[in-house]
């Protein structure tokens, strides 16, 4: 059996430079046609074939998220990376007799999953490099045991550092990894177990630790000079609005001291530490003033390189980036009709890569990534971009592709006319919802334009 695909295979590559394969996509990709109908029911039937694989046992939650970083661990080489991590939940509609399996999430006002990923980001260009490792799980009852008397194996906080671990085996290749993360992260452990040489800890501290010498994190940047201040363009969250504050910086050397937790007990004694401290002298009448205090395992020579390492701390941005195009923005997950808990899971993995790669696009798009598309797309999606170019060049001026040749903009400009957008730089740019529906297509036309080597009427 074997011998007869190896000979399908041979004769196929016979074919494969010929132009028959290249007429064939162009026939299917041409606009008006019904070849693009031919896409739509091919999406249709990916549907039913979608459900299949969800439902295969041989596809966990597991392999889905060690797939992620495929692409990633060869993007990165000789970089300095920024592996940003962070928890988002994912709320899916149940009641009381439709649970769908799913677990308490947030302070149990509903049901859903939780995702937790490290996206892996250039520091200097901040570009999205994608997804690096992670783990999706629900919550099955509660928990009894108080948070604080339980060992660090039992409590969900120990994904922040085994999350950290699997990043650091996909990141093997880049020149220097700052390991970046929210308050939520702020563990005596992380600080004591992560760091290595080429392996940075960058995070905002959430607990007012004692210093070995007397004084805790909190209070003692108060006897520090002040190093610089500067004005910053604040983003509008939840709890704030858009604004720009002048802050004020001060930085130097801690020595926290190990907390009397259980289960830091075999934990180093102390850990050496910087501390940049960010405050906002003259915030507006009636505004909660900035207090920003950064722990980082580098050493920051001079204000300059403080201020440098608050840009990385707020490289955080791409990855609540990426959970709104998840929820909200793009791919709608919340709104998922799947039953089962096992099913949502994957789902989450999988919509989670798709996440990422929209937002490589639209980074892209926006000028914002130097990457080139083999950073997202595979040699037989590559191959089809090209016939796609092919096709895309044969109408007016202004509709030409304006990118560098398999640049990663040049990708995102063609998935998006995939996806419905009509080209002309006076449009409207393509949105995350044309890119996404840009991606499936591709997907579709790309798996026949790999298959052409092999399938042989
Ligand atoms: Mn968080």
């Amino acid at each position: 059996m074997g011998d007869v695909r190896w000979r399908w295979r041979w004769v196929g590559l016979g074919i494969a430079a010929s132009k028959k394969g290249a007429a064939l996509l162009e026939g299917m990709v041409h606009a008006g046609s019904t070849c693009l109908r031919r896409v739509a029911e091919g999406r249709r039937r990916s549907e039913v074939q979608f459900n299949r694989f969800l439902a295969n046992p041989k596809v966990t939650v597991e392999r889905l998220v060690e797939g992620w970083s495929a692409a990633t661990g060869a993007a990165i080489g000789g970089r300095h990376v920024l592996a940003i991590q962070d928890t988002s939940e994912i709320n899916f509609r149940t009641t009381r007799t439709r649970t769908r399996g799913l677990g308490e999430i947030g302070k149990g006002v509903g049901r859903g999953a939780l995702l937790h990923a490290m996206v892996a980001v250039d520091a200097e260009s901040q570009a999205c490099l994608g997804l690096v490792a992670g783990e999706v799980w629900t919550r099955c009852g509660r928990v009894e045991v108080p948070h604080k008397k339980r060992p660090l194996e039992q409590k969900e906080s120990r994904r922040w550092i085994k999350t950290a671990g699997a990043g650091k085996r996909v990141l093997e290749s880049a020149a220097t990894v700052t390991m970046v993360a929210d308050r939520e992260a702020d563990l005596y452990a992380l600080w004591a177990l992560v760091p290595e040489p080429g392996i940075h800890v960058l995070g905002r501290i959430h607990h007012d630790r004692s210093l070995v010498g007397g004084g805790t994190l909190t209070t003692i940047a108060r006897q520090w000079p002040l190093a610089g201040s500067q004005r910053m363009a604040l983003r509008e969250r939840p709890d704030r609005r858009e604004r720009e504050a002048r802050l004020e910086l001060r930085f130097g050397v801690v020595t926290i001291a190990r907390p009397r937790d259980a289960g830091a007990l075999e934990l180093p004694a102390q850990v050496t530490l910087s501390l940049i401290e960010l405050t906002e002298p003259d915030p507006p009448q009636g505004v909660e003033p900035i207090t920003w205090r950064l722990l980082t395992t580098h050493t920051v020579a001079n204000a300059a390189a403080a201020w440098h390492i608050v840009g990385w701390y707020r490289a955080r941005w791409v990855i609540e980036q990426l959970f709104r195009l998840l929820k909200k923005q793009g791919l709608h997950l919340e709104d998922s009709q799947i039953e089962t808990a096992e099913r949502l899971l994957k789902l989450v993995a999988i919509a989670a890569h798709a996440a990422a790669i929209t937002l490589q696009l639209l980074q892209a798009r926006d000028g914002r990534s130097g990457e080139p598309a083999s950073l997202v797309f595979t040699a037989d999606e590559l191959g089809t971009l090209n016939a796609l170019q092919m096709q895309y060049a044969g109408t007016t001026l202004r509709q030409q592709n304006p990118h560098p040749w398999h640049s990663l903009a040049w990708a995102a400009w063609l998935v998006a006319r995939l996806g419905g957008w009509d080209g002309y730089p006076s449009s409207r740019p393509p949105g995350p919802i044309t890119l996404k529906i840009g991606i499936d297509k591709l997907r579709l036309l790309a798996r026949g334009w790999g298959l052409r080597n092999v399938c042989m009427p």
